[in-house]
């Protein structure tokens, strides 16, 4: 799978180009000042390029011969007292092979036989450790960035079925939550059930900090204190995934901690859902991210609108950008060796004649291969709305009234992992999200 990443790389950079590219893996992390060690993840672009999670290592790619040197970490018998053994370099051209395998001490001597005019670095710090070696050596850290997020944008098969993986443990865990959920429960408890289920399928790397959100918490975008106690009443907002192989997995549901809908929730709710699956049903290749984002937000305030929270023109409602009071974040975004993965903001024109680099654009439509969120949602959000009833434009639109009732409610988002297909979308997410189908399953 990494050889075809490699070979991705290689093929946007012109043939006689007489370079390098050079990546330092990560390390492990520690908390502050102690030996208290965070558990490791790799450098997304090291993983994508060699596959290796494992900390310490560098990874050099000739751009002249295609040829890949991996370079490994020279380790003393303490490692092994407090880490377990040490690996052999057998192990490693074994589990990796790569066409060169070296310990790190012998990068500058590689370095000096392949005599890169210039060597490609994503960041600073390895410019740096290049040019320190030997002043002949140039490093740029311009194009390396926007090829890798080139490559990692448009997922192959492979990649592809990792994503499935990971969406198929996601699925269960959604659905494990969803059947446990009741008042006088803790958002903990409910992240208890969702972490049992991945951690009994081996994913042991969240792909993000989950969010267990009770009643008003689900306002809160980024709320991870998950340490509240759920209400008879309240709705319950769950976003949360985990990694499968380094490919994360991300969903969203929104259900009542009792089982059963309010009016005003299913209302709200409905909004929500026919901006989802209307978003979803319009996904393929050509279709622009802000376009969707913009068709959701209209058909989230239609529904606002009839539920008596918003009044006047929808198309005035649209205009006044009266939707971001409800809806502050964006429709969704690229998912999968990171969960903001890389490409949804891809840098401008000037980049497309950078030395190197055949081939970039400076905005993307969705295209075969991509891996997206759709995640729409509304929020009673008050730090937003009561300025914007104190505000002339926004006040003509809003029942302040029926409004500041919700000023607990919290928020709805539905969230689904999908892929960009050929003629339109595969969606890996499968947890009920149709309210009939989660009262079933609630009540069941
Ligand atoms: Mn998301």
């Amino acid at each position: 799978m990494q050889k075809n990443h490699r070979e991705k790389l290689f093929s946007l950079f012109d043939d006689n180009q007489y370079g390098a590219v050079f990546i330092q893996g990560a390390e492990i992390m520690y908390r502050h000042e102690t030996d208290y060690e965070y558990p490791f993840r790799q450098e997304s672009n090291f993983w994508y390029l060699t596959g290796v999670n494992e900390p310490d290592c560098a990874v050099l790619l000739d751009l002249k011969t295609e040829e890949y040197h991996l370079f490994v970490p020279q380790r003393d018998s303490q490692y092994a007292v407090w880490h377990g053994y040490v690996k052999s370099q057998e192990s490693y051209q074994k589990e990796y092979q790569p066409d060169h395998l070296h310990y790190m001490n012998d990068l500058l001597k590689v370095l000096k036989e392949i005599n890169p005019e210039k060597t490609y670095c994503l960041n600073e710090v390895d410019a740096e450790l290049i040019e320190d070696l030997d002043r002949h050596f140039e490093a740029d850290i311009e194009s390396l960035q926007d090829a890798l997020t080139y490559c990692r944008v448009l997922k192959t098969d492979a990649e592809l079925e990792l994503m499935r993986e990971a969406g198929r443990v996601n699925n269960l865990a959604h659905l494990e939550v969803m059947k446990s959920i009741e008042p006088g429960m803790y958002e903990y408890e409910a992240k208890a059930v969702f972490n049992k289920v991945q951690l009994e399928n081996g994913l042991q790397q969240d792909a993000y900090n989950g969010i267990f959100a009770g009643g008003k918490n689900a306002a809160i975008l980024h709320y991870v204190e998950n340490n509240s106690q759920l209400k008879d009443g309240d709705l319950f907002l769950l976003d949360a995934g985990h990694e499968y192989k380094g490919y994360a997995s991300d969903y969203t549901r929104t259900y009542p901690v009792n089982g059963k809908f309010t009016k005003t929730q299913a209302s709200i709710y409905q909004a929500v859902l026919n901006a989802l699956n209307t978003c979803i049903e319009n996904v393929k290749p050509g279709v622009k991210m802000e376009d969707l984002h913009l068709q959701a937000a209209r058909i989230m305030m239609e529904g606002l609108k009839a539920e008596g929270l918003l009044k006047g023109d929808i198309d005035d409602i649209m205009e006044e950008d009266i939707f971001a009071l409800f809806f502050p974040h964006g429709l969704g975004h690229f998912l999968g060796l990171d969960t903001h993965d890389v490409g949804g903001y891809p840098k401008g024109v000037e980049r497309i004649d950078r030395p190197g680099i055949k081939y970039l654009r400076a905005r993307r439509n969705l295209q075969t291969g991509m891996v997206i969120t759709i995640e729409p949602g509304i929020y009673m959000i008050p730090a937003l709305l009561i300025p914007a009833f104190e505000d002339e434009t926004q006040s003509k639109f809003l029942n302040r009234d029926k409004l500041t009732e919700l000023f607990e409610f919290g928020g709805i988002r539905i969230e689904d992992n999908i892929i960009v297909t050929q003629d339109g979308y595969e969606n890996i997410t499968d947890v009920p999200k149709e309210r009939s189908d989660i009262e079933k399953v609630m009540n069941a």
